[in-house]
């Protein structure tokens, strides 16, 4: 049925820069399912905190050579887990498979990323607009992979105060973020209550993202 709706909707480009593969994932999305819990037994999803002290809705986790992580001391890529001092998973083929081919067939053949951030949306749990610049390394795209329960997204501008608009986001979905758009402010509104028999009442997505090395060298 999802791959039958996914061919019906065509890539689309939602924003110089930022390409939108409807279903991309859909082969794949019972096994990128089952990665995931695999790496959260290794590291189980926690809610951060902000710089700011505020819990995140969003459980994250990572895997790849560095992890995004966040608490009092910022936003930032990490070699080891600061909870354990256990470096991440390491990255799935078939993760790392998915983003690259994704990358390629948005015009980006030589992606390679090194962190893969996941995120859990329970019903409820949403993102505030933001930028992701803590990878200082805009040359590169950022590849995202929805899973699970649909969420509505907002995409704006170069600016916070530009206006957004806004898609819902599809299990299997994959979106390349690279040009202009790797800097476009956006966010994700709250997670309705609702099923998806890969992931029961949870969204997830994955963001591949390639760091400058400068960041995380021991
Ligand atoms: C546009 N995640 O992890 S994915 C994030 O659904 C994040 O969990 C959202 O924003 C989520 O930082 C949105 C789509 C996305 C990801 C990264 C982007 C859009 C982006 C980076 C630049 C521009
Ligand atoms: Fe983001």
């Amino acid at each position: 049925m999802e791959d039958l709706f996914a061919g019906l909707r065509a890539r689309m480009l939602l924003a110089e820069g930022a390409v939108l593969l409807p279903g991309f994932a859909n082969a794949r999305s019972q096994d990128l399912c089952t990665g995931i819990l695999d790496i959260s037994r290794q590291v189980p999803f926690r809610n951060m905190k902000t710089p700011g002290g505020r819990p995140m809705s969003v459980a994250t986790t990572s895997c790849g050579a560095c992890g995004w992580y966040t608490d009092q001391h910022g936003y930032r890529y990490v070699h080891t887990d600061p909870l354990t001092g256990k470096p991440w998973p390491e990255m799935p083929a078939l993760f790392l498979d998915l983003a690259r081919e994704a990358a390629a067939e948005a015009g980006y053949p030589d992606f390679s990323p090194a962190s893969c951030l996941i995120n859990r949306y329970e019903p409820g749990a949403k993102m505030g607009l933001h930028q992701d610049r803590d990878e200082d390394d805009l040359a590169s795209p950022i590849v995202s992979v929805s899973l699970g329960v649909p969420a509505r997204f907002a995409f704006g501008g170069l600016l916070k105060t530009d206006p957004v608009q806004r898609y819902d986001l599809l299990h299997g979905d994959v979106v390349v973020w690279g040009g202009v758009s790797r800097l476009a402010w956006h966010g994700v509104s709250p997670v309705r209550e609702t099923f998806h028999p890969q992931t029961g009442a949870m969204r997830y997505n994955l963001t591949f993202r390639a760091i400058n090395a400068a960041l995380f060298q021991p």
